[in-house]
Parts: structure tokens; sequence; C-alpha cells
């Protein structure tokens, strides 16, 4: 090696190449002769962890010298995805370990695919954490993500028999080369049992007895910022028996108490919850909840109190956000930490908590509001109960002084539900404990203060803001599609729009370019060539990349309504046979998505989409021009499979239900039209690329309350339409169920009687606008055209933006650059 370089932190191929192979030799016990390719990542791994952690422990130390104030996301859920390629990017050696690779006769490609995802989400919003734990650190902001160490992630999907089948996430099953495990760091955390008061010395205090304490443990993975050295923590805990519980047990001579007790504490983090299932009110998720609350609460306490002697200040130090309000019980948290555990008393221990906690909201669906029986909150968290009571009294007070005599809309607003049993409602919780509440797209914020939380929009305007959601351009341009990076790198003369989206903007001035034109379309066939070798090889469809290929990929209800496609396909099939010669550009249909294992309706969605796929794709007389094809096990890793390949990108929710939307972003930073309603980020996306880019159609979200408010019948819609019924019927007819006529009844059924999601309402516009995008498609050029400016007007989705927003807007935080 050359100079003062080091095998653990040189960024040389001579030193990647050194390093690597000790790590195969002196970590795995291998060498390349026996290796298989899971013993090659590994050692490709941990070759990257040691020049992270040596830029994470000086950020630390850079951090710990500045003042600087620190973000703490809490989120029940961090979709990362594969870490080795985002590291190599964001490291820029992606060239150097590749040559270095080379040279030991291997193919980094490989080795990257080697990885297997930790799938610590279900979809949204867990990515979206990821993405702000990515820009955090490029955007040298100090912060912490903490979170749960699930055991299984969510479920691994696979087809058979065209239904959606679920598997059992063992993603540590090989180890996990990024996490280190912190043996130091364990808290303690209470469930059930009962409060008392006693006397500490003159002061009247209370004391949490629990009937069981587990230990929170931590596991850190440092992320590492683009082109900067500040690497962030993402701290997930797992939870364990107590030392102390065990040795009592078994000094009783209860052995198999003991293991029980190991057993109960250790489900805690055991399995993440399909949070899209509606909320059933499952104990351990209340469990999990709190667990990861007071764990990562306790953790920023202690660093306060020991670095200040005091947690007075605990507010300007840290700014805690709530990702949903899965960590809303942080707020009862912070309370019950500050006064029984420091000794506060309740108002300078309310200050702190109420300028602490930033909220953010992203669902307005009235049946994934998150609402916890009192009874069952009282069981297992006594003491945070009364907490609750108690904050709930105080803020009445407030609303009865500033709205004197209007009891209805104190009910309205109470943090407990009594309409219906007597509930918690955790967004009230959220909304009262924190300085600011957002949504995640200018819609959505709107209807946030409109609808949910009116109430509380009246009495603190201030308080509410707007953070138009994100992606990360390291993720989903360099590392899915590094052909259109590559191209956009050559044409801009420099990489800096990987750091700052808003560059891309110049390729406006080359839209017209036929040279850019026909590298452009390379890229994108290249990209569906591989996507349809992927597929050819794991759904069994192997589509010609010539192809338009249609996109719809998230996951699966009816919200987003995935059968308002199925209907346009069959509609289109329907054509064909009835005329075979008419003449439709070629597609392929492609979905991708996980229904929630309990959700019956969004497997029967999945069913169906592969029952017409099996019949349209095997029709001699569609001859391809119809193809149909099931991603199986949409993933982070697929997800990058998918977006570089899709010219057209499906985002078809009813307007009003969709709170932003993040694929949207992605799919149309990968050069994809989007066909879409005006609903969360979509609007905001046509927007910026202009109507002319973009296949709007559908209600708007208050022609679809008022339609509802009227009373809305869908079979009109079906009455009104010949093909709308024809396609209906079909479905009906058996013909894509091997004659069986009852199958997709259910939903057939509850779309013609009820159709929570207008889907016959909108169909018509949405078939005739597909048409448009049929005949848009034929014009190459201008389609080329229309591509490049949704590429070139992405600046404002990327996810740096949102960051930069939320530090501006709501945590008042600077950039602490690390030094190096
Ligand atoms: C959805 C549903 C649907 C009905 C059944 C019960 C249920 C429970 C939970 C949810 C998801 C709520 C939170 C969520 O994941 N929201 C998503 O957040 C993304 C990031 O902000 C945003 O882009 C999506 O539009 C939003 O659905």
């Amino acid at each position: 090696l050359s100079g003062h370089e080091h095998t653990r932190t040189g960024l040389s191929q001579a030193a990647l190449k050194q390093a690597f192979i000790d790590n195969l030799f002196y970590l795995q016990g291998r060498f390349p002769e026996v290796a298989t390719p899971h013993d090659f990542y590994m050692a490709a791994a941990y070759t990257l962890r040691d020049r992270l952690l040596d830029r994470w422990v000086k950020t630390a130390r850079s951090y710990k010298h500045s003042q600087a104030r620190t973000v703490c996301y809490l989120s029940a859920e961090f979709l990362l995805g594969p870490h080795l390629v985002n590291n190599l990017i964001n490291l820029g050696i992606m060239d150097t370990a590749r040559a270095a690779g080379e040279e030991l006769g291997l193919d980094l490609d490989a080795i990257v695919q080697e990885e297997e995802e930790p799938g610590l989400g279900n979809g949204g919003l867990g990515r979206l954490a990821a993405c702000y734990l990515d820009s955090l650190a490029t955007l040298e902001i100090p912060a912490i993500g903490y979170g749960i160490r699930y055991e299984f992630g969510i479920f691994d999907q696979t087809i058979e028999n065209g239904w959606q089948v679920e598997h059992t996430d063992a993603w540590l099953r090989n180890g996990n080369p990024w996490e280190i495990y912190r043996p130091k760091l364990r808290f303690p955390v209470k469930f059930g049992g009962h409060t008392q008061q006693y006397d500490d010395d003159g002061h009247l205090r209370i004391r949490w007895i629990p009937d069981l304490v587990i230990e929170g443990r931590a596991y850190d993975t440092p992320i590492l910022g683009y082109g900067v050295n500040n690497a962030n923590l993402l701290r997930l805990w797992s939870a364990h028996a107590t030392q102390s519980f065990n040795f009592q047990s078994f000094n009783t001579g209860d052995y198999y108490g003991a293991v029980r007790a190991k057993v109960e504490a250790e489900t805690i983090s055991k399995i993440l919850y399909p949070n899209d299932e509606p909320e059933a009110g499952k104990e351990l998720r209340l469990k999990q909840q709190y667990f990861f609350v007071s764990c990562s609460l306790q953790d920023m306490l202690r660093l306060q109190f020991n670095t200040t002697g005091s947690v007075e200040k605990f507010h300007e130090k840290y700014s805690v956000q709530l990702n949903d309000t899965h960590p809303a019980v942080a707020v009862a948290e912070l309370m019950r930490l500050l006064i029984d555990d420091y000794k506060m008393t309740w108002d300078p221990a309310w200050e702190i908590t109420r300028h602490t906690f930033g909220y953010t909201n992203h669902t307005l669906l009235p049946e994934a509001l998150e609402t916890w029986s009192v009874e069952l909150f009282g069981r297992i968290l006594p003491r945070p109960l009364e907490i609750v009571y108690e904050i709930n009294r105080c803020f009445l007070d407030e609303v009865r002084m500033r709205f004197l005599g209007d009891e209805s809309r104190v009910a309205r607003m109470s943090i407990i539900d009594e309409t219906q049993g007597r509930r918690v409602r955790m967004a009230h919780l959220a909304t009262v404990g924190s300085f600011a509440v957002n949504g995640v797209a200018a819609m959505h914020s709107e209807l946030v203060k409109s609808t949910i939380l009116k109430d509380f929009h009246d009495l603190w305007p201030e308080k509410f803001h707007n953070v138009t959601n994100g992606v990360t351009p390291r993720r989903f341009i360099v590392a899915a599609n590094p052909r259109l990076a590559t191209l956009l790198t050559e044409r801009l003369g420099s990489d800096a729009w990987v750091r700052d989206l808003s560059l891309l903007r110049s390729l406006e001035a080359h839209a017209d370019d036929t040279g850019l034109h026909a590298d452009w379309q390379a890229v994108k066939t290249a990209a569906k060539e591989d996507l349809s070798n992927w597929l050819g090889k794991h759904a069994g469809v192997t589509p010609d990349p010539a192809s338009l290929f249609d996109v719809q990929a998230k996951r699966i209800h009816e919200y987003k309504r995935q059968h308002l496609n199925v209907l346009h396909i069959v509609t289109l099939y329907q054509r064909l046979k009835a005329n075979p010669h008419l003449d439709l550009p070629p597609r392929t249909f492609i979905f991708g998505g996980k229904a929630a294992p309990g959700y019956f309706m969004a497997k029967l969605i999945i069913k169906l989409i592969n029952s017409v796929a099996e019949v349209i794709n095997r029709d001699p007389q569609i001859n391809g021009t119809l193809r149909v094809a099931f991603m199986p096990d949409f993933s982070v890793k697929n997800g990058q499979r998918l977006y570089p390949a899709a010219d057209l990108s499906e985002q078809i929710s009813l307007a009003g239900k969709e709170a932003s939307g993040t694929g949207n972003m992605k799919f149309s930073m990968n050069g994809a039209l989007t066909i879409g309603t005006l609903d969360g980020a979509n609007v905001e996306i046509r927007e910026e690329v202009g109507d002319e880019n973009f296949f709007l159609f559908g209600l708007t979200a208050e022609q679809a309350q008022r339609h509802q408010a009227q009373g809305y019948r869908p079979w009109e819609f079906r009455h009104e339409s010949e093909e709308l019924r024809s396609a209906l019927d079909l479905i009906d007819s058996g013909l894509f169920s091997h004659g069986d006529k009852e199958l997709f009844r259910p939903l057939t059924n509850s779309l013609i009687q009820y159709d929570p999601f207008m889907v016959l309402a909108d169909y018509e516009h949405y078939v005739s606008r597909q048409s448009e995008v049929g005949h848009a498609w034929r014009d190459r050029e201008h389609w080329n055209r229309m591509s490049i400016l949704n590429v070139a007007r992405m600046g404002k989705f990327s996810s740096d933006r949102s960051i930069r927003d939320y530090c501006e807007q709501i945590w008042k935080v600077q950039p602490a650059p690390a030094d190096v």
C-alpha cells in the first residue's frame, strides 16, 4: 500500500483488495478458491464497514464539539434496502471496488446481488424513514434514527396458483455485517402491574411497580452521507429478558418460569406488523411501540444528563420527530421519565416535552388512525395512562378557556374518545404533545387541517406545516439506474446533480436534442431488457422490451385501485377480441406489491391480476399485443429493477386517499410518464413537470367527497357504460377462473354495490386517458421529450429538499460537517 494508507480505511484499489482478502480470511475463515458467493459478500461488507466506522467515530467527535442540536427520528419502520451498493456509492468507490474485484476475478454486481435486504418496514412510511436517514447524513445534520430490530421483517411473497403466499423473512439467518451490538447500552422497560404513591423526602411521588421488566439492547448501523465524511447512526432495539429476572426465578427453582419469561420478553421485537391491516388493537403492537420509545428516550436523556449534568435543556439539544402515531406514546413517556426518574415537577416537564416533539401524519383513512382501548392501554402501561389523563385534563381546560361553553368541541378534541368504548386517540396525543404537526404533501397537509385535525388547527393554526415527501436520488437513480446516472453526468458535465437534484433542470435545454433522444431511449431499453430477463426467470413472462411498460408497484389496497388498472386491461382485451385488426401499440402491464396477510380483498385482487395474465398471455389471438406480469416479492431491491424500466407509472388512487405516495417520484425520476389522479404528491409532480407531460384523470377530492355525501350509486355507472359492464361481466363469467363464476364475485359485487373508492366513477375517464397514452407512445420522439422533461423537473422530489424543509421549518438544526 502506498504512503500512509491503511488496510482498514484506505480507498485505493490496492487497499480495498487487500482488505477484502484479509476479511475473507480472518472473518470468514475462507480463501478465494473455496469461498461461496455469500462469503465474498460478507468480506466486501466488512471491508466497507471498517471505512464507515472510521467516519462514524470522527463524526461523533465533531458532533460532540459542535454544540449542534440533534434530530432523533423515531420510527417503528426503516425499510433500508441493501446496504452494500448504497455504501459503495456514498463512499465514491464504485469503480475502484469493481476494479479491485476484477483483479481477483470477481464480479462486483454479483456480490452486490448476494445481499438480503433488511425489510423492516411495510411500504412508503418505512422507506421514507430510510430516505431521510440518507439525506440527513448527506446534509451533515447530527441525527439518530431510532427503531426496532425486528427478527422477522416484512414477509417474503411468492405467487402460487395465482395467490399470494407469505413466507417468514429470516433476514438475520446468515448474520448481519452492518450492525454493531452495544452490550453496554441496555435499558429496562416496564410493563403491567400498578402504581403507588410514596413520600420522597417530603415530595409526593409515584412509583410504578410492574409485573414484567424487559431489557432493550442496542444494535447500531452506521449511515454514511453521500460525498461527505458524516456518518450518522441508526439505533435499533432488541428485546430481551433482564438478567435479574432470570436469576430470581432460577433461585426459587422455577426454571421453566424463567425460560417462559425469556421467551415472552423476546417476543416483543420478534416480528414486524403488517401496518396496513385495520388497527385491531393488538397488545403486542402496543408493547412494541412503548418498548422502542422508552429505550430511545432513556438513551437520549442519559446522553443529555451525562454531558450537561441535567436534563433541563433537553429540548434545546434534541428535536424528536414522530413518524406517524406509532411512537406517539413518547409524549407520555418523556413526561414519566422526567417526573418519576429525573424528579422534575409537572410544569417544567411539560415545557420540555411540548418543545421536543414534532409529529408527522401519514394518512387520513379513518380505519388507519390508531386508537387503543383504555382498558388495554391501562393494563399494559398503567403509569403512562395516568399521565395521558393528566395531559388531557390540562389540555381540555385550555380548550374550555378558548371556546367557552362548547362542550361538544371538548368531546371531539379529547385525547380520550368516549363515543365507542373509551379509547386513547394517538393522533390527538401526538398533536397536543408536539410543537409542530405536518402532513406529507401540500394537498394532504391541507386536508389534515380541514378534516381530521380541524379543531386543533382552529386552536393552534401556527402549529401546522407541510413538508412534501422526497426520495433519495442516491438509491433511486444512481444505484437503481447506473446507466441513466452515467448519461446524466455526461450530459451535465458533472455529477453534482447527485447532491443537488435541481441541477437536472439544465436538461430542459436538451429536450429536443436528437443525440440525447437516442441515448435516452437506449438507456431505457437496456433497463427494460434487464427487467424482461428477470421476469422471465421469476414470473414466467418475458415481455418484449419494445412494448410500452406500464407499471403499478405499491402495496395492494382497494384505495390504490389496482382493480381499476385491471378493468382497463380487460377492456383492451375485449376490444382486441372484438376487433382483431385494432391497431393498439403493444403494452406490457406489470404489477408488484404485497397484500396484508389478513386483507382478503387485496389478496383477491392479486389472484385476479394473475388470472387475467394467464388468459391474456396465452391467447394466440392477442399475439403478444397485451401482456400482463406480476413481479413477485416487491421490495426495495426489486423496486430498483422496476423503476428504471417503466415507461408509464400508474398513480391512480382515489383523490383524497393517498397522503403523498413516493413511488410516483421514483418512477418519474427514472423517466416514466405518469397517469394519475389529483392525489397526494401527484398534484405537485404535475405542477413541476407541466400538465402537458402528465396524463391526468379522475374526480378531484372535492368532487369525490361531494358525490359520496350525495349518495354515490356505482351501479349507475355500470348501466351507463357498455364497456364497463362487459368488463365486469367477463370477470364474472368465469373466463379468468376456469369456469368458476363465484371466485371474483366478492370483488365485482363490492364494486357494483358499494365501490368505496369510486373505481366505477373514474373508469371512463381513465380508459380514455389510457388511449391518449397509447397515441402518445406512437410518437416516440415526443414521448422521449416528455420523459426527459420529467427527469429534468424532479429536483423538488429529492429527500434532500424534504430534509432541508424539516431543518428550517421544524427542527431548527444546522449542519455540522465531520472533520476528516
Ligand atoms: C393504511 C391503512 C389502509 C387501510 C387499512 C388500515 C391502514 C393502516 C395503515 C395504513 C398506512 C398508514 C401510514 C402510511 O404508511 N402512510 C403512507 O406514508 C407514505 C409516506 O409518507 C405516503 O407516501 C403514503 O401515501 C401513505 O399511505
